[in-house]
């Protein structure tokens, strides 16, 4: 059994046409079924529904063999012992820096202020402003980053950042760029020696599909 962890949206989405490449269709709707355990078409092949931040640890753990995820999770995890033969190229975004559109940010970190910077990011955001010299009070959240600069609980945030149409929308505007964001294959280690053969069509049929390629 070769078992794929992936999060419900639009990694779930986006890794489908890398599924049918490969013969693979999952034959539930995880939007309408409450299963954590999906089948697929080749009997052989079963997805998992971890939460999205959980995939590195399903497969870093063997609870999966193979799994898509963010680079962002990937890097804020840490990608202990997890093989990443692919790039996929899906559920692309940037991890940026935004602050209320009011804000003076470029004059803030001029004159050397302490920032409070509100991120689930937290590991990512202190690396970027540590490589630029800027002082900064790393708040966590789980969720609704955008919320911190409007209340008040922070004067920036470190999030992902795809169209800008969430931060249009709250009044935020993008002031750094970070990084660029896509989602990566990754794969258990001792899976790719005890099943090289499966995995290895997958990663190829994968490889194959990837938008762009
Ligand atoms: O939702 P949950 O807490 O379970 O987990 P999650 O939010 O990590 O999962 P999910 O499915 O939202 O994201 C999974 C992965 O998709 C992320 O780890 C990224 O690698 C990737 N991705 C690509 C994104 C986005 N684009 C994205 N736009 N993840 C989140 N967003 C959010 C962003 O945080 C912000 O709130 O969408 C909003 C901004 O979108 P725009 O289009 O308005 O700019
Ligand atoms: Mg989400």
């Amino acid at each position: 059994m070769i078992t794929l962890a992936l999060s419900k949206g639009r990694i779930f989405e986006e890794t489908m046409p890398l599924l049918a490449a490969a013969g693979i269709e999952v034959t539930e709707d995880p939007e309408k079924s409450r299963k954590l355990i999906l089948a697929t078409t080749r009997p052989d092949v079963r997805v998992v529904l971890v939460r999205a931040s959980d995939v590195p640890t399903y497969v870093q753990y063997g609870g999966a063999d193979l799994g898509v995820t963010g680079s962002d999770v990937l890097l804020e995890h840490g990608n202990q012992g997890l093989y990443q033969p692919l790039d996929l190229r899906i559920a692309a975004c940037r991890l940026s820096v935004a602050v209320r559109a009011d804000y003076d940010y470029a004059s803030a970190v001029k004159q050397g202020s302490r920032l409070r910077v509100a991120t689930k990011y937290v590991g990512l955001a202190r690396d970027f402003f540590a490589s630029k010299g800027v002082h900064v009070d790393l708040i966590k959240l789980y969720g609704s980053m955008e919320l911190a600069p409007l209340t008040g609980l922070a004067d920036a945030i470190v999030d992902l950042v795809s169209t800008g149409n969430t931060l249009r929308a709250n009044h935020l505007v993008e002031v750094e760029r970070i990084m660029d964001i896509s989602a990566r294959l990754v794969v258990n280690q001792a899976a790719l020696k005890l099943k090289r053969e499966p995995i290895r069509r997958i990663i190829d049929a994968f490889a194959s599909a990837i938008p762009g390629s």
